[in-house]
């Protein structure tokens, strides 16, 4: 297997699930300029998108899109837990939550990254970002330990990566302390700490979409 990344984006999600199930698979980072990656591959040859994640299969198969991507890594390896079963109601839940995260929370920081918002225009995409992260701030005030309960899943490993962003933006998290507390939970973990050493960001905190 092969997961093309870029160092502290979303693809970083797929990296950790991949550590927690201690799947093997080799990292090549896409160079944002050129679009190569570091072997030499033009990425765009991978995926038409040219955006991260992409997830070579040993056949050459290559899955795109992040949740789609972990959804298939957690439902091959049921007993890890790291995604609710298969048709239950627990999964519908589980995958709103899912495209929760991909289309509102993670999209209300792409235009940070993407444009240089000035006036008006900062102040309406900051409070489309405030907005989603206050949302995700209710969630996690009950207490518990990760976004669905007690038990890490693949959608921790993706809001894990995606609220990081608001430190490297600057925004900081003073505004979502419970955000703040579970990011520290969440940084604790082997699989993350593991991801975050592959990718050359462990001692730097550094990340970028
Ligand atoms: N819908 C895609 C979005 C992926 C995406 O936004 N990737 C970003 C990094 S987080 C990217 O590669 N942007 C282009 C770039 O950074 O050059 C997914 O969820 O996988």
């Amino acid at each position: 297997m092969r997961l093309y990344y870029k160092a502290g984006a979303c693809s970083q999600a797929v990296n950790i699930v991949l550590q927690e199930l201690g799947v093997r698979c080799d990292l090549d980072a896409v160079d944002r300029a050129t679009g190569m990656t570091e072997s030499g591959v033009d990425f765009r040859t991978k995926s038409p998108h040219g955006y991260v994640p992409a997830l070579e299969l040993d056949d050459g198969t290559v899955l795109l899109e992040g949740v789609a991507i972990n959804q298939y890594l957690a439902d091959r390896n049921p007993a890890s837990g790291l995604a609710p079963r298969p048709a239950t109601l627990e999964r519908a839940e589980f995958n709103a939550l899912l495209n929760w995260l991909a289309s509102e929370l993670h999209k209300s920081f792409s235009p940070f990254f993407k444009l240089k918002l000035e006036g008006s225009n900062r102040a309406a995409a900051l409070d489309v970002l405030s907005s989603r992260m206050d949302r995700l701030e209710r969630r996690l005030s009950d207490g518990r330990a990760y976004l669905t309960g007690h038990a890490f899943t693949i959608a921790d490993a993706y809001a894990f990566v995606i609220t990081g962003w608001a430190e490297r933006l600057g925004f900081g998290l003073a505004r979502w302390p419970h955000v703040a507390a579970y990011r520290e939970r969440v940084a604790q973990r082997d699989s993350v700490r593991a991801a975050l050493r592959a990718e050359g960001l462990l001692e730097q905190g550094a990340a970028g979409a």
